[in-house]
């Protein structure tokens, strides 16, 4: 703390100086004595008074004025904007400012200034004037109102249960102040599958408390809504947005829950695609079904966000030209210029779905006469669902910053913040999907996305390596080598994941009709959902050519276009989203892409490995609890990279037949596989898909255990890391007991919660036992006893020699 103190330069405040009395200005107040007093080791009093020994004070700009003489504030400010600086006032200490266009801005101001006292910066020249890049900077949450929420890895929701908003909503007013100390100033709280429940009288005192726990952070409320509504809940015999008694039940609506929570941000609506009804079933327009519902919020200042995210789940695979990649702008680049003020069109950043890597969608680009936003995934849906650590923000700030050309240079940043068409609104959606778990998102390096997305949101000119930077200072601190090691793995999280996933803009190559986690190749082959790779014995790709292929280049601007429509210029990290090349074709690297494959494949391991070697350096520099809890997750991490890399090489070694040059894929030196062990009560079974199990095959314990699966050691006597590869099923919690000769025996229980009740992708995990003394000969079992219908599933044993260690003998 004292090391802070003396790095601010200017004396630590004793009070609090609040000059306006509004809740949201309370609340700034309240995280500065907080904040400072926490940081610095001081106790700050909230009051009206300054004292001799300095002041920070927080108001408007006009209230501050007043109160204060300030040596260079600006002559205005808009509202959600805000001035930090320092003043001298006479008769008592230099003290700090915190000046908002209003009480929000004010409370954007307190948090600035934390953020800098928490990262140790000097105050003393402080003087600072920010404001927000777009109105719209909300977050999104997929809550069902059963408690439970769609891609959601944090738990359950801290909005719903069972049909009605929670009773104790603390945790829901914590999340508030979360997203308020990154500037988000709006949050849609339930799903885009929406449930029409929501907008019902009876529901409408409940969602009232809902915004009465977010208001005191300035963070607004929203819903989703069901295009079907007027039928499901008013009674009606149509929805049809153009039947005048539609839109009288819309504007009935909009009234009563507006009585009810006079700030609602306004409404989300999913239409017309994956089964959610919408304007197609009568013949009408996206336009026309946007425009219905807006004409209800306009007298209420409420906005409608519709979700660009339209497409037709039951396409024909069969027709080469079908694809799903062109959905977004052929249902949308028509209707531009077509929509009310008050909505804004909500595009996810890519044509398909938050995969490792895709284009950004055109969308962005042909919109010059409607609003827009960008819609970003915090939740890690297609990457990794938090179990995997993926610093998204890196991603982000590519689409961000790409170059649409659309009309002279548009970055996406300028359109979606619609200041380079001059739209009266435009700005950022956050996936967030926050649960009641301890780390809202279900792990401490997820938070990074959450910090990042708000902050890029406030403002996208900031670099990855200095949201990196800030995020780490201030959850871990301001220690050199722990603030390195932190960005450094986040900074290459995102790399890495695309390096054992899917590289070359194959998108993540996971189980799409499953869980979305573990690899399942073919999954996204031969069905309606379009989120196809087209492998084949030959070669693999999507052709999106204008020339040949489905034309999906064609939406973008000439010049874009040219650089992907040519395999010369298309770059290697999107050349199997546009086009279809033969697997020994040569990228611009210099390698054939099959060996890409391989090698990036290893790569994206030995990347994850050395976040872990970097991470174990810092034991005793963090905190113990969540020095282990991150720790065990990289190590789990490491282990799961393993499963994709073994996964997509194997299947592409066999697919293509051509074997990896530096003769890695398909051979694993030290594996023993459990089906090939001498088993006592073990059977083997074919896992599906095969690729995700050494060999295609598993041992499975029917009996009630334990079964035990043995063999011996044939290498050379050594010190060696023992790993040993097992499916830990949702269906129960097998116990695992590993014995190496006499000497080392290991129990443990395979009780996570993986999203599948099979043995595959998803529930491929391993237990490592590092360093372990072993002679030849040495005999090692693994005991394995079954819970429930889960059959303690086991893979493979692999033996490793230590690095630097050498073996002896035999
Ligand atoms: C809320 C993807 C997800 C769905 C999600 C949908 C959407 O398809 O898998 O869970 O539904 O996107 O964004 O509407």
């Amino acid at each position: 703390m004292p090391a802070l103190r003396s790095s601010l330069n200017v004396p630590v405040p004793t009070v609090v100086v609040v000059a306006g009395d509004g809740d949201v200005l309370k609340s700034a107040a309240a995280e500065l004595a907080r904040g400072i007093g926490g940081m610095t080791g001081r106790e700050l009093a909230v009051g009206a008074a300054p004292s001799s020994g300095g002041a920070v004070y927080v108001g408007t700009l006009d209230r501050i004025r007043t109160a204060v003489r300030m040596a260079s504030p600006p002559a205005d400010l808009d509202p959600e904007a805000f001035w930090i600086g320092i003043t001298h006032p006479s008769g008592i200490a230099p003290s700090l400012v915190v000046a908002g266009g209003s009480d929000r801005g004010a409370l954007y101001g307190a948090f600035a200034l934390l953020r800098e006292i928490a990262q140790g910066h000097d105050l003393s020249q402080l003087n600072r004037t920010e404001a927000p890049s777009a109105p719209l900077r909300w977050t999104d949450e997929w809550d069902n109102m059963d408690g439970s929420i769609e891609r959601g890895y944090g738990g359950r929701s801290v909005f719903f249960d069972d049909n009605h908003v929670v009773p104790d909503l603390t945790r829901a007013g914590e999340y508030a102040r979360l997203l308020a100390s990154v500037g988000i100033n709006a949050c849609a709280v339930s799903s885009v599958n929406a449930n029409p429940l929501v907008i019902t009288d009876a529901f409408l005192p409940e969602l009232a408390r809902v915004a009465a726990a977010f208001r005191p952070w300035g963070v607004r409320i929203a819903v989703s809504i069901d295009f079907s509504s007027p039928k499901r809940v008013g009674g009606l015999d149509t929805f049809d947005p153009l039947d005048p008694k539609v839109t009288a039940f819309w504007k009935d609506r909009a009234d009563a829950i507006y009585r009810a929570v006079p700030d609602l941000a306004g409404f989300v609506l999913k239409a017309d695609s994956e089964g959610r009804l919408g304007p197609s079933a009568y013949g009408r327009t996206h336009a026309d079904a946007a425009n219905a519902i807006a004409r209800a919020l306009a007298p209420h200042d409420g906005v409608i966000f519709y979700r660009g995210f339209v497409y037709d789940h039951h396409m024909d695979w069969r027709n080469p030209k079908n694809d799903r990649a062109r959905a977004a702008w052929d249902n949308f680049h028509d209707l531009d210029g077509k929509f009310d003020d008050n909505v804004i069109l909500q595009i996810k950043h890519g044509p398909i779905d938050f995969q490792a890597r895709e284009p950004v969608s055109p969308l962005f680009g042909a919109l010059k006469a409607t609003n827009q936003s960008i819609e970003l995934q915090i939740t890690q849906e297609y990457t990794g669902q938090q179990r995997h650590v993926v610093f998204l923000v890196p991603m982000w700030k590519e689409v961000l910053d790409f170059d649409l050309q659309a009309d002279g240079s548009t970055p996406v940043s300028a359109l979606v913040t619609g200041e380079h068409f001059k739209r009266p609104l435009g700005g950022f959606v956050g996936v967030s999907n926050v649960g009641d778990s301890s780390t809202w998102l279900g792990s401490d390096f997820a938070m990074a996305n959450l910090y990042g997305f708000g902050r890029l949101a406030w403002n996208p000119a900031l670099t990855p390596e200095r949201i990196a930077d800030e995020w780490a200072r201030q959850t871990f601190g301001n220690d050199p080598k722990v603030v390195e090691t932190t960005s450094g793995i986040l900074l290459g999280s995102w790399p890495a994941y695309e390096h054992y996933t899917g590289p070359l803009g194959t998108q993540t190559l996971t189980d799409i009709t499953g869980p979305h986690y573990g690899p399942g190749i073919e999954s996204s082959e031969n069905n309606g959902w379009g989120q196809w790779h087209r492998a084949d014995r030959q070669g693999i790709g999507m052709d999106r050519t204008v020339a040949t292929g489905t034309g999906y280049i064609g939406q973008y601007s000439p010049p874009v276009a040219a650089i992907y429509e040519s395999l010369k210029s298309c770059p290697d990290e999107l050349l199997l989203f546009m086009h279809h090349v033969p697997y020994a074709y040569v990228l611009h690297s210099g390698k054939t892409v099959i060996q890409h494959f391989y090698d990036s494949h290893y790569q994206g391991v030995d990347e994850v490995a050395r976040f872990l070697e970097r991470w174990r350096r810092l034991k005793g520099s963090v905190d113990d609890e969540r020095y282990e809890r991150v720790l065990a997750a990289l190590e789990y991490q490491e282990g799961h990279a393993i499963v994709w890399r073994d996964a997509i090489n194997s299947y592409f070694l066999k697919l293509s037949g051509i074997p990896d040059a530096t003769g890695r894929a398909g051979h694993f030196p030290g594996r023993y596989e459990a089906e090939a062990m001498r088993l006592e009560g073990y059977t083997p079974i074919d896992v599906t898909p095969w690729e995700t199990a050494g060999a295609g095959k598993a041992v499975s314990c029917a009996g009630p255990g334990p079964c035990r699966a043995s063999f011996k050691f044939d290498g050379a006597a050594g010190k060696y890391d023992v790993r040993v590869r097992y499916f830990d099923l949702n269906t129960g919690a097998s116990t695992f007991v590993l014995h190496v000769g006499s000497k080392t025996s290991e129990r443990w229980k395979a009780d996570d919660r993986f999203p599948t009740k099979e043995p595959n992708g998803h529930s491929s995990t391993w237990h490592v036992t590092h360093a372990v003394e072993l002679s030849h000969d040495d005999v090692i079992v693994i005991e394995g006893t079954p819970d429930g219908a889960e059959h303690a599933p086991l893979d493979y044993v692999e033996i490793l020699a230590v690095k630097g260690h050498r073996s002896v003998g035999p």
